[in-house]
């Protein structure tokens, strides 16, 4: 999900580019103004966090884009280009190596496991009608199968 700094400061082509060039296929995608309950559920574990507060403000603050990427090891390789959670110890090259520099503006949020991934998909897109079912006509440049 492309957090609201992201979409502020003109990263979504940016961000989805990157997703795109690196092969993964792009199953879903909206741009969504987020209720504060919808901020309060997908961050529900970091609740006993001092900033649990202002993360909520953040992610509530303008619109995001919320986007479902299918491809082999998706979780890992999405958290990989998207890098560490401090813009500050991001590899460069990473999403957030590159384009952040502080833990509350890092641009964009990615699921941290499948099961993340799933119960995220529940909570921000409205069911399957939402997500698509399709093959990109490359499909075969990109996989050996
Ligand atoms: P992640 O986004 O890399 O998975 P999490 O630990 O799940 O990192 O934290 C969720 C989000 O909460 C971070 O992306 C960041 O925006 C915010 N956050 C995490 N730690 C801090 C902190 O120490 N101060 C302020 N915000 C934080
Ligand atoms: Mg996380």
């Amino acid at each position: 999900m492309i957090k609201p700094d992201g979409v502020q400061r003109g990263y979504m082509g940016e961000i989805i580019s990157r997703f795109e060039k690196k092969g993964m296929v792009c199953k879903g995608l909206k741009t969504f103004m987020t209720p504060r309950e919808v901020a309060e559920e997908h961050y529900k574990d970091l609740s006993s966090k001092p900033f649990f507060g202002d993360l909520c403000d953040y992610i509530c603050s303008g619109p995001v884009v919320c986007m479902v990427w299918e491809g082999p090891g998706v979780v890992k390789s999405a958290r990989l280009m998207i890098g560490a959670t401090n813009p500050l110890e991001s590899a460069p090259g990473t999403i957030r190596g590159d384009l952040a520099v502080e833990v509350g503006r890092n641009v964009i949020h990615g699921s941290d496991s499948v099961e993340s991934a799933e119960r995220e998909i529940a909570l921000w897109f409205g069911g399957d009608d939402e997500l698509l079912d399709y093959e990109m006509c490359i499909k075969p440049w990109v996989r050996e199968e």
